[in-house]
Formats: structure tokens, sequence, C-alpha cells
């Protein structure tokens, strides 16, 4: 028999909205903007699901997933994970889920509205009990594992808000199109992380003159079902990993870390990429070379060391991983698309942001970065912490405004306000946030 191949529709727009239009809607969509105009025709199919014709389909852009097929069955299955019902599930195999930006308006990112980016599949049944880490590799004087009681007994504890932010964060701007989860701003948090420190575990253990970088090891299972799979393997230089930020986490939020984000314990690395911050972990191998593990290598984490053409191939000695994260900003009040009465001064809020540095200016604008405003900011509650930012802004007559908000760190780097240079998996865009407004 003729097995049927099911697509699910939130993976295939994920992938590839291109492909994701031509089989719902019977044509491509523009294949230079990517966010082209449906024709009237060719869209019968799609009123049979939607139960009635998309009266201004003229209007709708390409790679626009009609807002019903995204609520069908997303609510139960946000509640299940314990997440906010306003994030927006990219995937669901395995689970990617962004937040708008609105909902990053905490000082302290809750839970529930936190992004979650799994590479392969959670493990179901956990027990704190006999949970164990090992510190191993080419660089340890001899393999020592610890129970999760014995970490949390021998070491002492350390609280750290740190930024988490995924490299692909930004992904769904660039041109050529990179593949891969299609984050626009929300794959983003601060948490306020608990345990204890690397570099205190790792001093105990006894770290040999010719450690390079550490690689860690999670509990999660490879997609293909595989056991001898590994999902993802990363890790950082031995110089970051000993920083005092540099956490084996039991608890986050002052409770235990939900299972999606790393229960019973989790390496945690502020201001880098958040695929350095391993999820369920299980072993940390302390290496005497450039750590080698799945998703350290190829496109994977990495960006040409120079600038190249949109497109271009790089060869694979060209490519450099991803260190600190480039400075970067969010408003997360208004919510993009707010009314304002004419006369009445807007309210602006929000996060900055800026890797293993720190901002030392935020500006907004509301003349599409012709002039800009000076935001008040605060110093982060730690290193590694966002910084709250906030901006009074008055709009000179009714209309449609952008506001845009544009974040300088400490060594006088500011956001770009496009889409910064590209890359062949689309990380690192920390180009300028921006909301709409309209004053009536
Ligand atoms: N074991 C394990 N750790 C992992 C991952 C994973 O798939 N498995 N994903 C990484 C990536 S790419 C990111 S962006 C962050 C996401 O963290 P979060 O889901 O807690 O937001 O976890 C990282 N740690
Ligand atoms: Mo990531």
């Amino acid at each position: 028999m003729k097995e049927k191949k099911t697509v699910n529709i939130h993976r295939l727009y994920a992938e590839d909205p291109i492909e994701a239009d031509r089989l719902l809607f019977g044509r491509e969509s523009d294949p230079v903007s990517r966010r082209g105009f449906l024709r009237r025709t060719g869209l019968s199919a799609m009123a049979a699901v939607l139960g009635g014709p998309i009266v201004f389909a003229e209007h709708m852009p390409g790679g626009l997933l009609p807002a019903l097929l995204l609520q069908d069955g997303n609510e139960e299955a946000l509640k299940k994970l314990g997440k906010h019902t306003g994030l927006t599930i990219l995937n669901d195999k395995p689970w990617n889920i962004e937040t708008p930006a609105h909902l990053l308006d905490d000082e302290v990112t809750p839970a529930d509205r936190m992004f979650l980016r799994n590479n392969g599949l959670m493990p179901t049944s956990i027990d704190p009990a006999t949970w164990t880490l090992t510190i191993d590799g080419e660089a340890v004087t001899k393999p020592v594992s610890f129970t999760l009681a014995e970490l949390k007994q021998k070491f002492t504890h350390h609280s750290y808000r740190l930024v988490l932010e995924c490299g692909g964060n930004g992904r769904a701007e660039f041109d050529p199109p990179a593949k891969g989860n299609q984050w626009t701003v929300g794959a983003v948090q601060c948490a306020e992380w608990t345990g204890v420190r690397l570099k205190d575990v790792l001093n105990a253990v006894g770290v040999k003159s010719n450690a390079v970088y550490i690689g860690y090891y999670g509990g999660d299972t490879h997609l293909s079902g595989d056991p001898d799979k590994v999902v993802i393997s990363r890790g950082v230089p031995m110089a970051k990993a000993l920083e005092d930020e540099t956490l084996l986490a039991f608890a986050m939020n002052g409770k235990d870390i939900p299972l999606a984000h790393g229960h019973p314990l989790r390496l945690v690395v502020g201001g880098w990429p958040a695929s350095a911050s391993g999820k369920w972990l299980k072993r940390i191998a302390i290496r005497d070379r450039v750590h080698d593990g799945p998703k350290m290598t190829g496109d994977s984490y990495r960006v040409p060391c120079k600038p190249v053409e949109p497109g271009e191939k790089v060869p694979d000695e060209g490519m450099c991983i991803i260190e600190s994260m480039p400075v970067k900003s969010v408003i997360t009040s208004p919510k993009s698309g707010a009314i304002l009465d004419k006369g009445r001064t807007l309210e602006l809020r929000g996060h900055a942001w800026a890797g293993d540095l720190s901002v030392k200016r935020m500006e907004v604008s509301i003349d599409f970065g012709a002039s800009w405003q000076a935001a008040d900011l605060k110093p982060a509650h730690n290193r590694l912490a966002w910084q709250r930012w906030t901006a009074n802004v008055k709009f000179p007559e009714t209309g449609y405004y952008e506001v845009w908000a544009r974040a300088t760190d400490s060594s006088g780097r500011s956001q770009p306000m496009v889409v910064p240079g590209w890359n062949p998996k689309g990380y690192l865009n920390n180009a300028t946030h921006r909301i709409a407004v309209r004053v009536r």
C-alpha cells in the first residue's frame, strides 16, 4: 500500500514558507520578497479548509499562515507545555515556540513566557534522586560523577539573571531566506538561574593545563529515536566556562527548572548563543581541543569570519564559531499596532542587552531613524542580565508611525537599522526592533 504523506502545516511554514504557499494556495509567493500577494484563483482549496473564501485575499501576504489554522489545537498544546497561550508555535516536532515582544515585558521572564527551543525530543521521565553529572574528557585528571544532592551540598549556591538568546533569533528577516525556525524577535529571555559555579566544580575535579574547551551532553533523544545519536553537544572556551556567571543550575526563578527548560540540571552561559546552555545536563567533557560535537561544526552556530555576499558559498575554514551575542533591544510596551489619542504621550518600555558587554545608550525614533531621542536606561541587575529602558514620546499629528529602538554597547557599537551580515543559517540579526503606532 502506498503511504500517504502528511505534513505538519506549522513545520512546513517554519521550514519553507514558499513551498508551503505553493502546496496550500496552489501558487508560489513572490520569490524576491517572500511576502508576495496571492491571486484570487487557486484559493478554493483554502476556502474549503477555512469554511469560506478569504474576502480580501488580494491583500493577504504570501507566507502568512491563516490565523484560524494557527490557533487550531495550539492553545491546548501550549497549556500542556505550561506556556502562555499568546506564544507562537513555530514547530511541534521538535517543539519550537516563540514569545511575542509584548509578552516579554517582565524584568525577570516568567517560565510560561519563555521561548522554547528543542533540537530533539525532551526526556520523558526524570528522577532527580538518581540523576548524575559526569565530568570527563581529555583534560581532566580523572572522570568524576556527582549526584544532584552532592552538587547542591558541596558547592556554594549563586543566583544570576542571564540573557539567553537563540543564535537564530531574527532569522525570519534574512534574504535569501535561511532554513530553520523562522524566529522573529522573541527567541530571547532573561530568567534568574540558581546553581553552583562550573568553575568551583572544575576546581574540585582538577583540570589539566591542556584544557581548551568544554562540551555538554544532555538527556534528550535524537528525532530519529536512535539512542546512540547525540541531539546537540556544544560548548564554550575555558575562559567563558570559568566565568563567575557560568552555572550548573538546578533552579530557575526560585523553583525547580521546568522540564522543557532543562530539569533537573542545566548548564547556563549568559550572553552567548543560548545553544551553549545545555539542557537536561548529564555530562561535561573537558576537551584538549575546540569541542567538535554535533552543532559545533559546519554552518551550525558559525558565521562567515569576514562579510560575504548574500547567498555566497563559504568554505569551511572561512566560518567562525559565534561567541558573544551582539548588542540588541526589544520594545515590550506597547504592543505593535497600538492606537493613541492625539496629544497624548506614549510611554515606551523595553529591554536591551549586549552579550558579554553592557549597554551604554538607548535611543528611540518615530521618524524612521532620521532623528533619535535618548531613552532612560537602567544598569543591569548583574553582569549578563538585560537592562530596562523607558522613554516618553509625543507625536506631532494624527497618522501612522513606527517606533524604532536602538541600543549602543559599551564598546560604542550600535544596532543596525537593517538586517546585518548575511550568513547561511541566518544567525545574529540584531537589527532595530520596530513597532507600529497609530495616532487618531
Ligand atoms: N540538551 C539540549 N540543550 C539545548 C538544546 C537542545 O535541543 N537540547 N537547544 C539549545 C538551543 S539551540 C537553545 S536556543 C536553547 C533554548 O533554551 P530554552 O528552550 O530553555 O529557551 O537551549 C539550548 N540547549
Ligand atoms: Mo538556539
